[in-house]
């Protein structure tokens, strides 16, 4: 079966709320729909999160690289041949959400191919994982309160919490009001999206000793070479590379380099033939990982959960499934749910997904 077009959609979907982090801020999902078609009839559908802040990529840099690199080195090729796809996406230097996209379509289309659900063809562990909700910056007391409703609607005992604000007692003081809110049956870890320095990292991380905290990400920037092994060997707990360890390469020099002793899986960044290089090497080497979210919506939040769910070391952890419900729509016909704490995968083949033609006739912004 042979790749015949890559169909690029940009469409805009508002927050109810912004989501504000160390980096930067989501407003509304500028997001780009990706459509693989093949000569057989079956097409495939990803989701292009552009996060510039942390990739450079923006919706025009998606359609335009596809368009005009992508789509002429891919089509006329097997979907099967992976390989060959991957070879060639790997001509182009970056452009992470683009290659994701493109990826988990074809995975999309081979799963329709061979009647199987994605999740199956890539490890079929479980059904389903526990969700980890993500908090934006804001209030002591408003942060308190989102956790609770999310809580008390979804089942959620997880949060990550955003930090690297300054002076760190802004973010100490969420920390403090979340445990005093949610009790000890919950887990709290943070996320710095390279906000801090290493030193207050060090100093945060101490005074977040009695919180009791399962995970730190992205504190201080990992190009502050030696200030962040300094602060990873003081940690007392898993310390997570994120947006600095973005390709198997990365994890690699990460790991090795003492910058990280755990990794953050994000498939809108390796879709899901890199996502298991990333994660073998991950179990190979002796490191945990997190499903991460780069703020993806409904579709994208299907692709986590179908490789998280696929294999036991990705779905040790609750994964970060929940951004999607600070969307105040989306695109799927049949909508992503939340209920008891976890998110199921789709017993349906491919990805599982139809996108609802009226919808993306109201949020596209290409016509
Ligand atoms: C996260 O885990 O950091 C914010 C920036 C980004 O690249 O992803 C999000 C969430
Ligand atoms: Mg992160």
């Amino acid at each position: 079966m042979k790749i015949t077009a890559i169909e690029t959609i940009p469409y805009s979907i508002p927050y109810l709320k912004p989501l504000r982090f160390a980096s930067g801020e989501v407003r509304s999902a500028e997001h780009v729909l990706v459509q693989v078609h093949t000569d057989e009839g079956l097409v495939g559908v990803a989701d292009a999160p552009p996060r510039p802040f942390t990739y450079g990529e923006t919706q025009q840099s998606v359609i335009g690289v596809i368009e005009k690199i992508f789509a002429p080195q891919l089509t006329g090729l097997d979907v099967f041949a992976r390989e060959q796809v991957h070879a060639r996406l790997h001509r182009t230097v970056g452009n992470p959400a683009a290659k994701s996209a493109v990826d988990m379509a074809l995975w999309d289309i081979a799963g329709q191919a061979l009647s199987q659900p994605v999740t199956q063809l890539l490890g079929g562990y479980t059904d389903r994982m526990r969700v980890s909700h993500m908090l934006g910056f804001d209030a002591p007391e408003r942060m308190a309160e989102e956790a609770e409703r999310i809580r008390d609607t979804y089942g959620i005992t997880t949060f990550k919490v955003k930090v690297g604000r300054r002076p760190i007692t802004l973010d100490l003081d969420v920390c403090r009001a979340l445990r005093e809110t949610l009790g000890d049956e919950a887990e709290l870890y943070v996320d710095g999206n390279r906000g801090w320095t290493a030193s207050e990292s060090a100093v945060a991380l101490r005074a977040l000793e009695p919180v009791g905290i399962t995970l730190a990400e992205e504190l201080c920037p990992a190009d502050d070479v030696l200030g962040r092994r300094w602060l990873v060997r003081q940690s007392t707990v898993p310390f997570v590379a994120d947006e600095s360890a973005t390709t198997p390469a990365e994890v690699t020099r990460s790991l090795l380099d003492g910058a990280a002793t755990a990794i953050s899986v994000k498939t809108a960044r390796t879709g899901f033939t890199q996502s298991q290089r990333v994660l073998f090497q991950c179990e190979g080497m002796g490191a945990e990982v997190v499903m991460g979210n780069q703020i993806d919506g409904q579709l994208g939040t299907v692709c986590t959960v179908a490789f998280g769910a696929a294999y036991a070391a990705a779905s040790r952890r609750a994964g970060e499934l929940s951004n999607f419900l600070d969307m105040s729509d989306d695109l799927l016909t049949e909508p992503v749910t939340i209920a008891d704490g976890t998110l199921a995968v789709r017993d349906l083949p491919g990805l599982g997904v139809a996108i609802d033609s009226d919808k993306l006739t109201r949020y596209r912004q290409d016509r």
